[in-house]
């Protein structure tokens, strides 16, 4: 049977729903540059670094910009994300999150966070988690974005975690291919159809459990 050492978490979508945030401010700045932002077209920026998202808000607007003024735009944007994100607490943690990362913890399998966002920080220590990671790995300490497995390699090291060791949970699709490329087991969080390459797809962290990942993994 193959080891569980670590569990590698992404933050939103995962152990907290902040999409919501990230589209109400997406939405106020496409608001102002004159077009419609919708729901349907935030799916596309779930786990999208910022930058990349900008641009793909732009590209719905069908709108261009010089990379100073996109800087500015996406400062903007950010501004006001924050000032949500401010307000959290620990009531927006997501089903069976603590409870799962507090089972992690007494069966001795090591926890780091591995998230696209450079406001991890402010999230986790606002709704209470900082205290159940032993290496939070976000948006500030990576170079390339997912589904390069960057983000997850650097977790593993941080724990001192063989790739092969580790599980992933995720919600994005590209989340689950830089697990993959990490060669790591992943478990999607949410639906089949989106998350079918994962390992397992449950529709949240209240189905799992540290029995039941190592008699889904024995064989894997
Ligand atoms: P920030 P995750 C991602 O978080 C979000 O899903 C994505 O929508 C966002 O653009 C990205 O973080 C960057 O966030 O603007 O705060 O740096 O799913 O990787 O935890
Ligand atoms: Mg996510």
């Amino acid at each position: 049977m193959s080891q569980i050492k670590a569990c590698l978490f992404d933050l939103d979508g995962v152990l907290v729903d902040t999409a919501r945030y990230h589209f109400i401010a997406w939405r106020e700045l496409a608001e102002e540059l004159g077009f419609v932002f919708t729901e349907q077209d935030n799916e596309r920026l779930k786990g999208v670094s910022r930058a990349a998202s900008l641009n793909i808000l732009l590209e719905i607007g069908g709108l261009t910009f010089d990379e100073a003024e996109k800087a500015r735009l996406a400062e903007q944007k950010n501004n006001r994300y924050v000032e949500y994100i401010s307000r959290m607490d620990s009531s927006e943690i997501l089903p069976g999150a603590l409870e799962f990362l507090q089972e992690c913890r007494a069966a001795g399998i090591k926890t780091a966070l591995g998230s696209a966002s450079k406001n991890a920080a402010t999230i986790l220590n606002n709704t209470g988690l900082t205290p159940y990671f032993d290496a939070i790995i976000d948006g500030t300490h990576t170079s390339a974005a997912k589904p390069d497995p960057e983000v997850f390699l650097l977790g593993a090291q941080a724990v001192g975690a063989e790739p092969a060791h580790c599980i992933v949970f995720e919600d994005a699709e590209a989340g689950i291919e830089a697990a993959t490329r990490a060669r790591m087991r992943s478990v999607g969080i949410g639906s089949p159809d989106t998350l079918g390459a994962a390992n397992l797809v449950v529709p949240s962290l209240a189905q799992v459990s540290v029995a039941g990942l190592r008699e889904a993994f024995a064989a894997v």
